[in-house]
């Protein structure tokens, strides 16, 4: 387990590394490189090897929406969807409204 700092090397032993990313430490979206150098028992160094990897959102966002409970005839009123959500390190950027007639 290690919690890693951009260019500070981490050294172990062992040949496997979680990467422990808390909450509110998370990495954003996007990519991200790591670069692995390898020394061998005689002192000897490798090229370095590096791997992009992607952070994703895939988690759906939540729609939430609110209205008045009555409006009098003929008159303006507005569909709030402020308290929509999205999880997956995401945000709502697009708000898709539809009427759908009468019941
Ligand atoms: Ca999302």
């Amino acid at each position: 387990m290690a919690e890693f700092i951009i260019n500070q090397e981490v050294k172990t032993e062992t040949p496997t590394i979680e990467v422990t990313l808390s909450t509110d430490k998370a990495l954003p979206l996007g990519r991200h490189t790591f670069r692995l150098v390898v020394v061998d028992d005689s002192g000897n160094t490798s090229i370095p090897d590096e791997v992009t990897v992607i952070v994703a959102d895939t988690e759906n966002p939540t729609a939430v929406l609110n209205a008045p409970r009555s409006v009098n005839f003929a008159s303006n009123f507005e569909l709030d969807g402020r308290k929509s959500f999205d999880a997956g390190g995401g945000r709502v950027v697009t708000y898709l409204w539809t009427y759908l007639g009468q019941p």
